[in-house]
């Protein structure tokens, strides 16, 4: 039986990862790895611990008997530029202890890289899996390293790790982290408390996102598919939908006619979410392992908006 560790475990994607991979493998099998922010009420095997302190992360894997890492503790773009050095120590040396102890104790492992690797120079429609990467953002320089840190692992010492670059995600058991297309989350908040929002990106920044059922599916399908179907080792590309802020307050207003939607871009958020690509080509995870997404644009609102309401009891 596997036996998964899953760092970063209360962020956007472990929140809902957890759940998954709780009902997949049971309770016993997973471990949440959390460091600061542990909600209350967590049903399920808690582990306490620092990603960059490679003996307490060595001693967990050992004691729970680890097959399999999640690894998803990391910073975020506009996390990562109020604090570049913290950004670099969590991202970098985090993924590094990770991909160590992999190889030590052949350890199966998936690592998020994400849009943030590309930049100004990337083509920015249908980005194609292998293209020009030279991010801006210290987030988009540790996506770029970690994903040709995940491959030199596999190459040199043949560790099984896989990676997607994931969008923007779009879900609500999580609070929205400190990143760029995080104001597609924010929205849904300012929907239900104040029937208000004020975007801190331009009306019309187009931005690659996906609703995270869609990217909970996508990854462990990536995780589950036959090493040799896997071609690509440091991201994939991975895509569902793509809109601007403006066609967001739109459908909302479908549903919720009064709400009122309004800009005041921020002038480095909007500097990264300019440098990054409107939409993704994700043929080759197409073809590698069967990727297809399930989420709309319209779905993803309503989904959101029943599951917020829900989590916030309105
Ligand atoms: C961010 O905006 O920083 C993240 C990402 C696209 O990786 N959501």
């Amino acid at each position: 039986m596997k036996k998964i560790l899953v760092t970063g475990a209360f962020g956007l994607v472990g929140s809902d990862l957890v759940p998954a991979l709780q009902k997949k493998y049971g309770k016993a099998n997973v471990f949440a790895l959390g460091n600061k922010t542990i909600p209350k009420g967590f049903d399920g095997q808690l582990v306490k611990g620092d990603v960059r302190d490679i003996s307490s992360l060595s001693k967990i894997i050992k004691k729970h008997h680890i097959t399999e890492v999640y690894h998803l503790a990391g910073l975020l773009s506009v996390g990562g530029e109020k604090n570049p050095d913290i950004a670099w120590d969590v991202n970098m040396n985090g993924l590094r202890n990770v991909l160590e102890l992999a190889r030590d104790y052949k350890l199966r492992v998936f690592w998020p890289s994400s849009i943030a690797a590309f930049g100004p120079t990337t083509p920015k429609k249908m980005t194609p899996q292998h293209t020009v990467l030279e991010p801006t953002t210290i987030y988009g320089v540790t996506k770029v390293a970690g994903e040709l840190l995940c491959q030199y692992y596999f190459t040199r010492w043949g560790v099984d790790v896989r990676s997607l670059r994931y969008p923007g995600l779009i879900g609500y058991k999580a609070p929205p982290g400190d990143g760029t297309t995080e104001y597609s989350v924010h929205i849904f908040y300012g929907l239900l408390r104040e029937n208000k929002y004020a975007c801190f990106l331009k009306a019309d920044a187009r931005l690659p996102m996906m609703y995270i059922d869609d990217a909970i599916r996508g990854t462990l399908a990536l995780m589950a598919a036959p090493a040799k179907k896997i071609t690509v080792r440091t991201a994939y590309n991975f895509a569902a939908i793509n809109f601007t802020p403006k066609e967001l307050v739109t459908e909302i207003k479908k549903l919720y006619p009064t709400f009122v939607g309004t800009y005041e871009p921020n002038p480095v958020k909007q500097r990264i979410a300019e440098s990054w690509p409107q939409s993704i080509d994700d043929t080759v995870a197409r073809r590698d392992w069967g990727w297809k997404p399930a989420f709309e644009l319209p779905k993803m609102t309503e989904v959101m908006i029943k599951g917020l309401k829900k989590k916030l009891s309105i």
